[in-house]
């Protein structure tokens, strides 16, 4: 069976979700394919740090309304090494910009709420999803829809369908380049039914490993902490958790850590990832399926909704006078973001972990650099300003 539409997306992540609605709001239709069910995706437990540019888009497009009266405003954040705290002013740094705490799937409930209510086409549970012709100016992307096969043809396609999506692979080999680095380690993250240890996210440099404590509401906390990459949940029984934590994240001023029942486990994979161009014919890659970055800089939700800002610009400019301008610079805009967003996440994962070759001096470099960016406000500033978000022009930095 055949459809049409004129954005063909793929996957319903906040990239796709949220590039369908910045269409819809200039009038241009699109359709979502998304494989898992929609309990799935408004279930699954993400991100949690938005960045101050992704809280005024969200708002300003009329889907931050629940965000903002449930998520929580944080003014700092806490470095904490040698057993010392040594907060970061974010606000006070950055002439008054803040990060948001709201889980990435309430982001994905408030988009598939708006979409759905403005009588958006959204596809859960399609299977075989493939792309077609997209170096025509016909592309189609095929599909089954409860085991019928399906045809949508349309202008362009938007692979936001994640790092293992098919999009991606579907660019000729000759035609991209992928840039990949590995992480010997990965994250070991919890979801705990306990109070609030700290009112400020903690990000925790200890001889055993990074550990992480942040949170979703005052009764539930998300934490994590680094843990070997080929770790197994069934290693980690709830006290062994506990008791890790607690030694990574041990004070020398008594501060302690709540526990109480652990409702959720589960280990991240650390990797960086970019592939260039975010382009090719009509397909355009947005968010995780075009970069992967480190959890540590808490970047990769934000990074997927800059990226479709940038592409709602250019296919609005495309459908209004059908000038190719602004699709051809699509790539060239989002990826100087894209390599700082990098070079942010890789820092901060650099200065916080323990490494496979860690040795004594790896060790003391480690600390100098956090001494250094905890004691100058130079060096604050830097880490702040990346932390809340770059300007989406980055020339503006000047
Ligand atoms: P997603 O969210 O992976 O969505 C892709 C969607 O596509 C679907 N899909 C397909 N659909 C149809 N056909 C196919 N062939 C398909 N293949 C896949 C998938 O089912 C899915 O629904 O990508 P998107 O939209 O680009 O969004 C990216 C973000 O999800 C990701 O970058 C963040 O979660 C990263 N991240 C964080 N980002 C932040 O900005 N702030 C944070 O605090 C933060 N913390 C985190 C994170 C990621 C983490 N993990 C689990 C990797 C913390 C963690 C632990
Ligand atoms: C989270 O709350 O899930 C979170 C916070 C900070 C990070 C990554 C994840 O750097």
């Amino acid at each position: 069976m055949g459809r049409e539409t004129q954005g063909g997306i793929v996957g319903a992540g906040p990239a796709g979700l949220l590039l369908s609605h910045l269409l819809h709001l200039q009038g241009i239709d699109s359709v979502v394919l998304e494989l898992r069910s929609r309990a799935d995706i408004e279930s699954t437990i993400r991100a949690g740090v938005l960045e101050q540019g992704t809280v005024d888009l969200l708002t300003a497009v009329g889907v931050g309304e629940r965000m903002r009266r449930e998520g929580s405003v944080h003014h700092g954040i806490v470095l904490r090494f040698g057993g010392r705290d040594h907060r970061i002013d974010l606000h006070g740094l950055t002439g008054g910009r803040a990060i948001m705490l709201y889980a990435q799937h309430e982001v994905i409930k408030d988009l598939v709420k708006a979409r759905l209510d403005a009588g958006g086409r959204l596809l859960f549970e399609v299977t075989d999803v493939s792309v077609h012709d997209f170096d025509t100016s016909a592309p189609k992307v095929r599909f089954r829809q409860g085991g019928e096969p399906q045809e949508l043809r349309c202008d362009f396609v938007a692979g936001c369908d994640g790092f293992h999506g098919i999009c991606r692979p579907s660019i000729p080999a000759t035609r991209r380049t992928e840039y990949q680095r590995i992480y010997p380690f990965g994250w070991f993250g919890i979801l705990a039914e306990a109070p609030r240890s700290t009112p400020e996210i903690i990000y925790a440099r200890h001889e055993r490993g990074f550990a992480l404590v942040s949170t979703r509401s005052p009764e539930l906390q998300r934490l994590y902490l680094q843990c070997d990459s080929k770790d197994d949940i069934a290693n980690w029984p709830d006290e062994r958790i506990w008791q890790e934590l607690k030694a990574r994240l041990a004070t020398t001023d008594g501060w302690s850590l709540m526990d109480g029942p652990i409702t959720q486990k589960g280990i991240v994979a650390m990797r960086s990832f970019v592939v260039e161009p975010m382009q090719y014919g009509r397909l355009f890659l947005a968010g995780d399926a075009a970069h992967i970055v480190t959890p540590t800089g808490a970047k990769g939700m934000n990074l997927a909704v800059a990226d479709v800002r940038v592409l709602a610009r250019a296919l609005a400019e495309f459908f209004t006078s059908r000038s190719t301008e602004l699709l051809e610079r699509y790539s060239q805009t989002c990826l100087p973001r894209v390599w700082r967003a990098q070079r942010f996440s890789w820092w901060m994962t650099a200065v916080t972990h323990r490494f496979d070759d860690d040795d004594a001096f790896s060790g003391q470099l480690q600390l100098a650099e956090l001494d250094y960016v905890t004691s100058s406000r130079a060096a604050a500033t830097a880490l702040a300003e990346n932390y809340v978000g770059l300007p989406m022009d980055a020339s503006s930095l000047k």
